[in-house]
């Protein structure tokens, strides 16, 4: 039975008494005084998580002063020092995991389970990015002179804006601002303005860790308090993740300053499931990666390519499962998917699906119409899966949502190009133990993020994770690619006084 939103007013263990949202800048704690800000509980949008003020004005250039200030005491600091720090931070994520899990379900609106993981997730990455700091700081090459040696040093870049989106509300935040502060680099932050509650969380980790002030500071404000941000003049680089439409125009406003910018952007990630694929294990990774997070990630399938053999018979069972899933509040333990964000979301993927289902020869297999029971005031929306008579708008545009376009390919070559279709290159997924089949796919596949027998979501602290194409901009993140962009290499020839020439 699938669980309605009314059904748990008492779900999960914390007080559901509306907390209060505060901005850290230079080191303080300020309640702001900018407009009214009212943080909802997408399952609820009638009950308040959080309450506070967007930041005023001048808090960003307070907040950037700071930042300048800070960074050459910071960078200065011995690695082994900011790695406690950062190491401390982690301790605090894991002590906090579940009540922070759990605000972070009734905030943005994932199960609890994947709220809890996602705070662990974060632990893990501060984790990682404090062993990091140990790692050689530059390379020394020969010279083609005697005597000479020529040093690559990879120093820090300054102050880094770091823009981030409601999503992951506090691993992207902890992938971008862990390895800038391990580096060396200051950082103000401005999350979405849809989970400022769990970038408060983060930031008092970071706080109680021992964080010196100002080197870090957290501003909640909306698109143009971001914009601001990341055109003002005291910032060195900018790290984003979010929307292509946000994204394209922060980027081309630093091309205009000529400013370091790395952006993570959209993707319509395809799982291709060949003839011969293990279809158990195809069905539930399929679902996994297409409805967990109700479908809002950037590396969410929201394509699916099956070949022709095996189409019906993979299509009967996934429709069958996506069918049962339990929709409901997110803090009940029974369910699978939580809803969207905000009831405008939910809107908009609902317009998107009313009108593919209208396009003739397209058909829902699952879900598709809005729910009329009392999940109708949440922003809810059923999984939904629409097979498609060829290409589409729903092929192509991402929709960040439970929503999951179909099509059938003749052969494993037209199963490849049906997924490589679009403008996004983030990650796809194969499903197949054909080995011929998982070279081409390596080999062809324009993505950044390939998963064989795995979903296309999922990306581990120690290795790049990014897109190609219109996915991505900029160097990659994660493992040793974000030394790229959170550093940059000063190349020092050193060449005694006195050396025969
Ligand atoms: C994941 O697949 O677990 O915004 C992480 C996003 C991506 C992160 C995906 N930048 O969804």
């Amino acid at each position: 039975m699938p669980q309605s939103a009314g059904s748990s007013a008492t779900a999960g263990g914390l007080s559901r008494s509306p907390r209060s949202l505060r901005h850290l800048v230079a080191g303080q704690w300020r309640s702001g005084d900018g407009e009214e800000l009212l943080d909802v509980n997408p399952a609820r949008p009638r009950e308040t998580v959080a309450l506070g003020r967007l930041a005023q004005d001048g808090y960003l250039d307070e907040a950037v002063v700071a930042a300048r200030d800070a960074f050459p005491r910071w960078a200065a600091t011995p690695h082994h020092t900011r790695a406690r720090i950062l190491h401390r931070a982690a301790d605090i994520l894991d002590a906090r995991a579940e009540d922070w899990g759990e605000e972070l379900s009734w905030e943005e609106g994932k199960t609890r389970a994947e709220g809890v993981g996602e705070v662990r997730r974060a632990a893990e990455i501060f984790r990682y990015y404090a062993s990091e700091a140990s790692r050689p700081v530059g390379e020394v090459f020969a010279s083609p002179r005697p005597g000479e040696q020529i040093h690559v040093l990879h120093r820090p870049v300054g102050v880094v804006a770091v823009v981030t989106p409601f999503n992951f509300p506090v691993a992207i935040p902890a992938w971008k601002i862990a390895p800038a502060l391990s580096y060396g680099n200051t950082v103000v932050w401005k999350p979405a303005s849809l989970v400022p509650l769990l970038a408060v969380r983060l930031a008092e980790a970071l706080v109680e860790a021992g964080l010196p002030d100002g080197v870090l500071s957290l501003l909640i404000g909306g698109g143009p308090l971001g914009s601001r941000l990341v055109e003002h003049p005291g910032v060195d680089a900018v790290t984003f993740t979010g929307s292509t439409s946000v994204g394209r125009g922060l980027i081309a406003a630093c091309g205009r300053l000529a400013r370091p910018v790395q952006a993570e952007m959209g993707g319509k990630n395809a799982a291709v499931v060949l003839a011969g694929a293990d279809l158990e294990l195809a069905v539930a990774e399929v679902i996994t990666g297409a409805f967990r997070s109700t479908g809002q990630k950037c590396t969410a399938t929201s394509r699916l390519v099956v070949e022709e053999p095996i189409a019906e018979e993979f299509l009967t069972r996934l429709t069958e499962r996506v069918s049962a899933l339990c929709v409901g509040d997110p803090l009940d333990e029974h369910t699978d998917m939580g809803p969207v964000v905000s009831l405008e979301a939910r809107d908009g993927i609902q317009n998107a699906v009313d009108a593919a289902s209208a396009r003739p020869g397209n058909t829902v297999l699952a879900g598709g119409d809005p729910y009329d029971d009392d999940r109708m005031t949440g922003a809810f929306l059923p999984p939904t899966v629409v097979e498609l008579a060829g290409d589409d708008p729903l092929w192509r545009e991402e929709l960040f949502g439970p929503v999951l376009s179909v099509r059938r390919a003749r052969d494993v070559q037209h199963a490849f190009s049906l997924a490589d279709e679009g403008d996004f290159g983030l990650s796809a997924a194969v499903f197949t133990d054909d080995l011929r089949a998982v070279a081409v796919a390596a080999e062809q596949m324009d993505v950044g993020v390939l998963h064989v027998n795995s979903e296309s979501a999922g990306a581990d602290p120690h290795v790049p994770f990014g897109g190609a194409r219109q996915s991505a901009y900029g160097p990659k993140e994660q493992g040793r690619s974000a030394r790229e962009f959170f550093t940059r290499t000063k190349t020092v020839y050193v060449r005694p006084s006195g050396v025969a020439r």
